[in-house]
């Protein structure tokens, strides 16, 4: 048995019986992919993620690429490159390109679930194949001659990646130092060293493009400071004709020179790229090409970061839910102790599942796992109204802007809360097996705990949230979400959930709390500016609050649902439905009341932290 524990029945449940992702498929765009279509699809999906996909994720994470300085190689391990293989031969990253270069039309919904599994299975494999994807941010911002590097890359299938942190700009993009010049033939010279760059070499693919952000010098008007003064440019690994597409058998100089030791996710090589440096490889210049000729490097990046967080988010949900379930089936066949009523003490030994607090949890597990995949495809619920909605309109408008709110909270709330369960309760739950190597959840807790850090940290994801998702978009957003949430409650609902949508109505009032006494904080800062270390104190506070909140709410729908599927023939799904239950009456009231706490603190916040000299920490 693979270590790999999907649950393909949850997936189709928020698709199909929760979110409505039945009434887009078939139709407008995605006419030619039907709801039967779809469920085969993510069927042949889930059977590879669980057999090929994950054959390969042990192995790679014990015999990791290996970085040859003499030849800026880092090859990835047989193992693993039989696994990308594989979900390259079976087409399914054509659900991830654009239709009009090769890709196929696909829900959002359809996506993340395909995703989902990836990277539950081993997600440096979807890593390493998102070309396709990149190939869409080049398609979407590009010139007619990107336009055909698009193409080409999805022809050959060839890896991409996004190139923005250097030594000294990390959550500070903006700081970035390599420069670009420009050439008589309109392409530019790249100078410069990058790090922590993921996928920036392997023997996977025949060529890799790069996606840089550089700073343009000699030109007028353009090239500022801070972020607004970036620009993207297209750096490919290897010359290629830009018609045919063929290699021309030149290299260019973007080197790979160093790859890092890395406590996870050990298979995706971080690396050291080195641009245009004349004592490195053979000294060539770093050629790019700049997207779409226009300087707009920062906006185009975040078409590629967007994706690439809600990836993040993604990865770290579908980990817990595989520890979840892998600390599901050892509890199940562990026998430990007697139960608690036992009479005496030479009574028969029982499962762990006996015991209360193993119980406990089990449906913490349970409940965040599927709490926070209801949090994923609630989201791209939202990014198939953006797809699917006039341009311009109101309806788009205000799509998008719920997207952009949620998107923080997948990626820094799903990050945060999955990485804390995985080694909490999902290892845990295995005692001191869960410490050996022997099963996969040590692993797992490595590997995940990467997911708070890129893509944005949680402060960075916290400032975003509060900053830009709230307040300038002047509340809209979050109201209409505090307002879907507020609509919930209003509904009668079942009296079984009566309790817990008490909670829920607390936990709402405790979230509006907080934001009215942060805004409170910010319009204060006006006066006298040191208010703003107030509202800063409190902005990773606030997502975690958002995303306990929304789990709450998502887990009693999901509960409603349940519970009308629960009052007909529910068959064979009896189990799953009433576990639905459990978990969401379990999450009302083992969580939700702590928001109280958390607004109290919050409430309280001054700016004593702020005061304290640097030496007496
Ligand atoms: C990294 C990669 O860590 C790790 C994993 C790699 C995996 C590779 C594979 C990826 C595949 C991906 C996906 C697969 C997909 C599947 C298929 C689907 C079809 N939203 O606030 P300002 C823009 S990479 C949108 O003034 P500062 C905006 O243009 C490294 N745009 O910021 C704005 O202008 P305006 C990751 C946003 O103070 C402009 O930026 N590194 C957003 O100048 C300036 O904004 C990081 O993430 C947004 N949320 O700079 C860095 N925010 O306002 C983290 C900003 O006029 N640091 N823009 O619209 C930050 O994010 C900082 O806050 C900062 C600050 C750099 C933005
Ligand atoms: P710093 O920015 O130095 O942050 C250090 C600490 O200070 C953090 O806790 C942070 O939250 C906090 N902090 C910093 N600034 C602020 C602030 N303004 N307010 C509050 N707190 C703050 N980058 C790429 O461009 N491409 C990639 O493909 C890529 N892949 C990666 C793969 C791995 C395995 C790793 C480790 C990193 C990768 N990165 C990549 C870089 C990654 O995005 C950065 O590490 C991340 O953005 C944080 O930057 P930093 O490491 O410099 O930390």
């Amino acid at each position: 048995m693979g270590h790999y524990k999907s649950n393909l029945r949850d997936i189709e449940f928020n698709l199909f019986e929760v979110f409505g992702a039945d009434k887009v498929l078939g139709t407008g765009p995605y006419a030619d992919l039907d709801v039967d279509t779809a469920k085969e699809i993510l069927t042949e999906v889930e059977r590879l993620c669980r057999e090929d996909l994950a054959e390969s994720f042990e192995d790679a994470d014990r015999n990791p690429p290996v970085f040859d300085p003499k030849t800026n190689t880092a090859p990835v391990p047989a193992s693993f490159k039989k696994s990308y293989d594989a979900f390259m031969e079976s087409g399914f990253w054509s659900l991830t390109a654009p239709e009009e270069i090769g890709g196929q039309a696909a829900p959002s919904s359809v996506v993340w679930a395909m995703a989902e599994m990836l990277l539950g299975a081993n997600p440096a494999i979807w890593m390493y194949a998102a070309g396709p994807f990149f190939s869409k941010v080049v398609y979407e911002n590009g010139t007619d001659r990107d336009k055909r590097i698009a193409e080409i890359m999805v022809e050959k299938l060839w890896g991409a990646t996004m190139v923005l942190t250097e030594p000294d700009a990390g959550s500070d993009v903006g700081a970035g130092k390599t420069v670009a010049t420009p050439n008589e033939d309109g392409s530019w010279n790249i100078s410069g060293v990058k790090r922590f760059i993921t996928s920036a070499e392997s023997d996977l693919q025949e060529n890799i493009m790069h996606l840089v952000l550089a700073r343009p010098k000699g030109v007028e008007g353009v090239g500022g400071p801070g972020t607004k003064g970036l620009s993207l440019f297209l750096v490919p690994k290897l010359h290629f004709d830009h018609e045919s597409g063929e290699l021309t058998g030149e290299r260019n100089g973007v080197y790979v020179t160093n790859v890092e030791h890395k406590m996870g996710i050990k298979v995706s090589n971080t690396c050291e790229v080195t641009f245009g440096d004349p004592q490195v490889g053979g000294g060539e210049a770093a050629q790019g090409w700049l997207l779409g000729e226009v300087h707009d490097g920062i906006a185009q990046m975040f078409d590629v970061i967007e994706n690439a967080r809600m990836m993040v988010g993604t990865k770290a949900i579908a980990t817990l839910s595989s520890g979840y379930l892998n600390a599901l089936d050892y509890a199940k066949s562990r026998v430990q102790g007697a139960d608690l009523v036992a009479a005496a003490k030479t009574d028969p030994r029982v499962t762990i599942t006996h015991h209360p607090d193993v119980r406990r949890s089990l449906l913490v597990q349970k409940a965040f796992a599927e709490g926070m995949r209801a949090l994923v495809y609630y989201t791209t619920s939202w990014q198939e109204k953006v797809a699917l909605a006039e341009e311009g309109s109101e309806e788009r408008k205000l799509a998008e802007a719920v997207n952009d709110l949620l998107l923080p909270i997948v990626k820094g709330y799903g990050s945060e809360r999955a990485w804390v369960l995985l080694g909490t309760e999902s290892l845990q739950t295995f005692g001191g097996s869960g410490f050996l190597q022997e099963y996969p959840i040590e692993q797992y807790v490595r590997d995940a705990k990467i997911d708070s850090i890129y893509e944005g940290t949680t402060a960075i994801q916290g400032q975003d949230f509060f900053f830009r998702k709230i307040v300038k978009n002047q509340g809209a957003a979050l109201g209409h979400l505090a307002g879907e949430i507020q609509k919930f409650l209003d509904d009668e609902g079942s009296a079984e959930l009566k309790e817990s949508r008490a909670l829920l109505a607390t936990a709402l009032e405790d979230v509006n709390a907080m934001v009215g006494h942060m805004f409170n904080d910010l319009m204060a800062s006006q006066e006298e500016i040191t208010n703003i270390y107030k509202v800063a104190q409190n902005t990773s506070r606030l997502l975690l609050a958002v995303g306990d909140l929304v789990l709450g709410w998502l887990l009693l729908r999901q509960a409603e649902v349940a519970l009308a599927a629960l009052a007909g023939d529910a068959g064979k799904d009896t189990d799953f439905y009433t576990g639905k239950v459990a978990a969401a009456k379990f999450y009302a009231a083992y969580n939700l009341p702590k928001l109280t706490s958390e607004r109290a603190i919050a409430e309280a916040i001054d700016n004593s932290i702020m005061d304290l000299p640097e030496t007496a920490f």
